[in-house]
């Protein structure tokens, strides 16, 4: 999935949580800043944090709920996020 960017210029992504990440490969462009909206749909303790090593993020998301992370990545690359076990797996794709 691609990022459109909003009229501030940042890439706002949803992404569903429920058994793995919907959608789990995403888009960006390097040097915008990124935020993707995690809506946790399920209870299973599996996905209950987000982690996104390398860019230092760590988070817990409530079940039922939206939670953003928001990043910069400044040059292009694939990033991967996790799970807080690493059994879930997606990636960030800057081009
Ligand atoms: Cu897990």
């Amino acid at each position: 999935m691609a990022a459109s960017p909003s009229p501030s210029g940042i890439q706002e992504i949803p992404i569903l949580v429920s058994g793995g990440y919907t959608p789990s490969q995403i888009r960006v462009k390097a040097g915008r800043p990124v935020r993707l909206v995690f809506d946790r749909q399920e209870t299973n303790p599996c996905s209950e944090e987000i982690v996104i090593p390398d860019f230092g993020v760590r988070r817990s998301l409530p079940s039922g709920a939206r939670t953003a992370v928001e990043f910069t990545p400044e040059s292009p690359g694939t990033h991967e996020f996790t799970c807080g076990m690493g059994m879930l797996h997606g990636k960030v794709i800057v081009e």
